[in-house]
């Protein structure tokens, strides 16, 4: 029986999780530590909270997986909260794996799913404020490798001041680098043995309207195969994308590879196909059908949640593709 999520945030998510893990309801687990994500303000490439694209207006995706036969996705969400709640419908009650844009959100009116606000008032502010400084598309950093004003927005000080997030404790400055990949992917392995997963985003910041990345892609942002484990990512969709990650993380396993030498498998493909740059980030998320865990990370300050009887912690990447 575990949790686990992407990034230190992902303790709280785990922790709205728990319940469900314990009585044995992984999807509702996975719904839970996503809509968390989703809800939480200070979490900001995620849900309520998250930045906008460069028209100024947030667009959610979201995915829920049990094995090949049974998944779900949206794309595009501009009026729904919880992109893995609909993705949840999809998947439950239409013969389909994936809709996007006005009509998944359609969808979501129709199962009764009420429409919400996504763009927040810090979201707001950040994005007139890349406005204003003159909207150069990056995700941290500007041409020099310096930190991109609109990285440090009032939404990431937070984090530090008052410890909401972090259990009383500030962000580590090497995950704080990374504040505006706050993508959710989840992982449970409930008390009935059933293993499931989700992911929800927010994409990455000011993207171009349209755009869609791993997150809600089956087999990219996600993937669970019950016989063998399942995998999730966060970083640069478009990294993730052009290997199929999560597909390639459990597929490894298939093939033998523990969870551990799975994730690195994934991200040394990333770190030798791409020409890299220094914003770009990713990480891997596998458990296997055991419960066994591990993470990699493209670059430092990638961190797993992780809640089972054990208690919670979070846990360093067995692997770091290019350190520091
Ligand atoms: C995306 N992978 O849309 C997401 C962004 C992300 O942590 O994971 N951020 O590309």
């Amino acid at each position: 029986m575990r949790i686990a999520s992407t990034w230190s945030f992902g303790l709280r998510a785990n922790d709205a999780a728990w319940p469900h893990v314990e009585a044995g309801r992984a999807l509702d687990a996975v719904e839970a530590a996503c809509a968390w994500a989703d809800s939480a303000p200070d979490v900001d490439s995620v849900g309520y909270g998250g930045l906008p694209d460069s028209s100024g207006r947030v667009s959610l995706d979201g995915c829920m997986m049990l094995s090949p036969a049974r998944c779900g996705s949206v794309a595009g969400l501009r009026r729904h909260l919880h992109p893995v709640s609909v993705a949840r419908k999809v998947m439950e009650s239409t013969q389909h794996v994936m809709l996007v844009g006005p009509d998944a959100d359609l969808f979501a009116d129709e199962h009764g799913i009420a429409q919400e606000e996504l763009l927040s008032p810090e979201a707001r502010a950040a994005y007139e404020k890349w406005l204003r400084e003159g909207g150069v598309v990056d995700q941290s950093r500007d041409r020099a490798g310096a930190p991109a004003a609109h990285a440090l927005r009032p939404v990431d000080r937070r984090h530090g001041e008052d410890g909401r997030l972090f259990g009383g404790g500030a962000l580590p400055a090497d995950e704080a680098r990374w504040r505006h990949h706050d993508t959710i992917g989840c992982l449970v392995l409930d008390a009935a043995g059933v293993l499931a997963g989700g992911c929800s985003t927010s994409g990455t910041p000011f993207k171009t309207p349209g755009r869609v990345g791993d997150s809600p892609i089956i087999g990219h942002g996600l993937y669970v195969d019950p016989e063998v484990g399942g995998a999730t990512a966060t970083g640069t969709g478009e990294l993730i994308m052009g290997v199929c990650g999560a597909f390639l993380v459990v597929e490894a396993m298939r093939r033998g590879a523990g969870v551990e030498d799975a994730v690195r498998e994934a991200a040394v493909r990333i770190a030798r196909s791409y020409a890299l740059e220094a914003h770009h980030q990713a990480a891997f998320l596998a458990m296997d059908r055991r419960g066994n865990i591990a993470a990699a990370a493209l670059r430092p300050g990638y961190r797993t949640s992780v809640r089972d009887s054990d208690g919670a912690r979070t846990a360093e990447p067995v692997f770091v593709a290019i350190p520091d």
